[in-house]
């Protein structure tokens, strides 16, 4: 089954999804795997790989690699530039900055890299990327101009752009680590004016912060940071999935 497939069945089945981010520069491979492994046994539906600005390689081999011999999930690129694909993943964001200013993070990286995951079979999801206040480190290394967390029409007018195109996906990214998730009357507006599969990410450490965006809207919620940090990752991973898929959408 196509991996879109799959996070489309997991979305009706709970109402929503969760997808764990492992940022390859952060720990070795099979570190990596035992993270997957850990995140699998708590219920998350994919493996996200990437997020650094330098994850590319041998590294980033070995780490799909790892996660793949671990866990039976799907394992989608979240890549930061061309470089950031693996022959061993099995999908891949194909996505565009659209508020980057710079024409690399627009179509630029995805010209040179269209190539490459056609040769490697690797499924591509078509989504829109939009970062928002604060933005963190891809914010600046994307060039972005943020969508300011008050702005909920400029983020509504972004995510209709990406649906207008075909894209499937629209992320609404914070930036890893984030102090502050992306608001959730931004999440409800998107959702209102969109039907793609609305992602949500960065800053999001809390089984509460999860369920409150997943009810206004949210298809399928991203943690990385807080897998990293939490003492008990397992536990720590359980609760937040276990609140993504328990949260329904207010309809
Ligand atoms: C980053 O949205 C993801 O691209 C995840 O963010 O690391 O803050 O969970 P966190």
């Amino acid at each position: 089954m196509k991996v879109e497939e799959r996070l489309r069945q997991a979305i009706t089945l709970n109402g929503a999804a969760h997808l764990t981010l492992i940022d390859p520069e952060k720990q070795p491979p099979d570190q990596a795997g035992e993270i997957a492994s850990d995140a699998a046994a708590a219920g998350t539906d994919g493996i996200m790989v990437g997020g650094s600005t330098r994850a590319s390689g041998k590294l980033l081999d070995d780490t799909v690699i790892s996660i793949k011999r671990a866990t039976k999930l799907p394992v989608i690129l979240f890549p930061a530039n061309d470089a950031g694909i693996s022959r061993y993943a099995d999908a891949i964001f194909f996505m565009s900055m659209l508020n980057s200013r710079d024409i690399y993070y627009l179509i630029g990286a995805q010209r040179l890299g269209a190539a490459i995951v056609k040769k490697f079979g690797i499924e591509p999801l078509p989504m829109g990327y939009l970062v928002v206040e604060p933005g963190g480190t891809v914010g600046r290394v994307g060039k972005a101009d943020l969508i300011p967390r008050d702005n909920v029409e400029l983020a509504v007018s972004y995510a209709l752009a990406a649906q207008y195109f075909g894209m499937r996906l629209v992320y609404l990214e914070a930036g890893s680590g984030a102090d502050r998730p992306v608001p959730v009357e931004m999440v409800k507006a998107v959702r209102e004016a969109t039907s793609v599969i609305l992602i949500v990410g960065g800053g999001i450490r809390t089984a509460e912060a999860a369920a409150e965006r997943v009810k206004a809207g949210a298809d399928i919620i991203v943690t990385g940071t807080v897998v990293e940090q939490a003492n008990d990752r397992r536990k720590k991973i359980e609760e937040i999935v276990q609140a993504v898929k328990t949260a329904r959408r207010n309809r």
